[in-house]
């Protein structure tokens, strides 16, 4: 869809960006049931021809994700398009976000309590200055967003359990984000695509944000000098998160090791996908994972989600992966687990930890 084509008005009807942004919305919340199950949708871009003449060639533009692009490729081009990796910007000035972690175009699943952690950064061409950012959801009035410099980022949280930038959804939904661009006087704006939020089933982990303030619910597993604690200020959601602490020497024979996990056999139903998801916060390079386990958390493991090359930068990033497990393997490994292994010398902190029904 070309969402920036011409003026306001041509031949005294209204064809401008306006009315194609309210038509735009009407077929992405009309699809949203198919976008959420095909993952297809109605694009934005901008102008792919020149049909009003006072149009500059080459104002408008288009830019494309290609996250793995290296060097001119068009079939690389063509499934970015297919895939909905488009912004359209009315003067070259850029913007772009993230939905934790996941891409424009991307369709993402939200457990019904996890909180929705939306990346902006937008940055401007020529001698334009950034000046708004309006998030646009499809169940809520858009919201804007002071901002300002040349190259601008910000985080926008929207959380059930405290202090949110907007409301929580209610139920699946998309977002997308404008931002405004000025210099004397005029405004430029970018439009980036959709990213789509599946509202996922309820949480089956208790105190999965360790706001009881302690381990309640969870088995602790710490062998050698390994030691946790759950431990209040800079959460990742709510007041508290959970500190694993390693320093012994690398080798298993010598190293800490740490765990800690829930019974999730006759929870989760079996067969059935579930996707679970945590975040952490470290500035050590170790590697951390969630598995299925034995009830002892410690003999064997089947992993879910690895980060083998974590972020190490000291803030909090979310990571999430789907599993099934048959009857047979939910007896075997009925654990749910978060593991530290041996041969990680440092400190992980991890918060919000769910296993929810979907995809
Ligand atoms: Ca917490």
């Amino acid at each position: 869809m070309e969402l920036i084509n011409g003026g306001e008005y041509l031949f005294g009807n209204p064809f401008g960006i306006s009315q194609s942004i309210v038509k735009w919305d009407e077929l992405l919340k009309n699809g949203l049931g198919n976008t959420l199950s095909s993952g297809k949708f109605a694009c934005g871009t901008s102008n792919s021809d020149i049909h009003f003449g006072l149009h500059t060639f080459g104002q408008t533009v288009t830019y494309l994700y290609l996250p793995s692009q290296d060097g001119f490729s068009s079939g690389a081009v063509q499934e970015a398009r297919r895939g909905g990796r488009a912004i359209a910007s009315t003067d070259g000035s850029v913007a772009y976000f993230t939905l934790n972690g996941a891409h424009i175009g991307d369709v993402v699943t939200v457990s019904s309590r996890d909180p929705i952690e939306i990346k902006v950064h937008a940055k401007a061409v020529d001698r334009k200055r950034v000046r708004k950012i309006r998030l646009v959801s499809s169940y809520a009035e858009p919201m804007k967003f002071p901002a300002h410099g040349r190259d601008y980022q910000r985080t926008i949280t929207i959380d059930k359990t405290k202090q949110s930038d907007y409301p929580y959804p209610s139920s699946s939904c998309y977002f997308r984000v404008e931002v405004d661009f000025a210099y004397r006087g005029n405004i430029y704006t970018c439009y980036t695509n959709p990213i789509w939020v599946k509202m996922g089933g309820q949480n089956v982990l208790v105190n999965s944000s360790f706001e009881t303030g302690d381990t309640s619910g969870w088995k602790v597993v710490n062998l050698r000098n390994a030691t946790s604690s759950v431990v209040s200020g800079n959460a990742a959601d709510g007041s508290y998160c959970y500190g694993i602490y390693h320093t012994s020497a690398v080798g298993w024979y010598v190293s800490d090791w740490s765990s800690i996990g829930q019974n999730i056999n006759g929870i989760i139903e079996p067969d059935t996908p579930y996707r679970v998801g945590f975040y952490y916060r470290t500035t050590d390079s170790y590697p951390f994972r969630i598995a299925t386990t034995d009830t002892s958390l410690m003999m064997h493991s089947t992993p879910i989600v690895t980060v083998s090359n974590p972020i190490a930068d000291g803030q909090w990033h979310y990571v999430s992966a789907t599993f099934s497990r048959s009857p047979a393997e939910l007896n075997y490994e009925p654990y749910l687990a978060f593991f530290y292994d041996y041969s990680t010398p440092g400190t992980v902190y991890v918060d919000c930890i769910t296993c929810s029904a979907g995809p």
